[in-house]
């Protein structure tokens, strides 16, 4: 029936209370703002535009779509894999309208995406399917040794004409290369390059995120 073709949301997550929003916003932007001045990142400005250009404002390069949030299950109306399994999880169903607090530790930005690493409780990770990390869902080579949970973040922004379901990809992308080098000690924590236009912040302080574990049906 109509009814129950439309009874599963397009994914269930974390969604960042209002006020946490503002303050993770400002963050990311302060980030960008510092991040396209440092020598460090000029040197390496051809990955975001090309040769010829000499510098890019990355506030301006990335566009935030959706509120801010952290994607447990992409469930595209139940027509995902496991999507009626993990509405039917009773963990899924007690915590539903719930407020968790995310613990945010890094921030990373590639030519692609902007984002923020969560790192998850043991709690939280109830909440994670199992297959979210399998090379067969992410497609491209994961190597199986990164901890479930490994793909939590929040997009933070796009390039322009790029999917948010990149974000989590490029993630996991950045875990599995080799531990960057360090380029620069930013009053947020440490800045390290990884080639290819991918830089991490790790951050000194985790940002405690408060955020209401729910649904978004669009
Ligand atoms: O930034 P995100 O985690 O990446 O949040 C959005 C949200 O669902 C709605 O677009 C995420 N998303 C989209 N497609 C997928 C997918 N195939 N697998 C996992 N997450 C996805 C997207």
């Amino acid at each position: 029936s109509l009814l129950e073709e439309t009874s599963l949301p397009l994914y269930f997550g974390w969604f960042l209370l209002s006020s946490v929003q503002v303050k993770v916003g400002c963050t990311a932007m302060d980030f960008l703002k510092t991040l396209d001045t440092l020598e460090a990142f000029k040197k390496h400005i051809a990955d975001f535009a090309g040769q010829a250009e000499k510098e890019v404002d990355l506030e301006q390069y990335f566009e935030t779509k959706e509120t801010l949030h952290c994607t447990t299950k992409f469930c595209n109306y139940g027509k995902a894999d496991g999507a009626k399994e993990y509405a039917k999880n009773p963990v899924v169903k007690k915590s539903y309208g719930s407020v968790f607090s995310l613990s945010l530790t890094a921030l990373f930005v590639t030519p692609r995406t902007v984002g923020a690493r969560v790192s998850l409780t043991e709690e939280q990770l109830q909440l994670w399917p199992a297959d979210t990390e399998k090379e067969s869902e992410v497609g491209i080579p994961v190597s199986a040794s990164l901890p479930v949970g490994s793909r939590a973040h929040i997009t933070l922004g796009c390039a322009a004409g790029v999917e948010p379901v990149q974000t989590g990809l490029d993630l996991l992308q950045i875990l599995t290369l080799p531990e960057g080098e360090a380029v620069e000690e930013m009053e947020l924590g440490s800045l390290r390059y990884y080639g290819e236009g991918r830089w991490m912040l790790s951050l000194r302080e985790p940002i405690c995120a408060a955020a209401c574990f729910s649904s978004f049906y669009g």
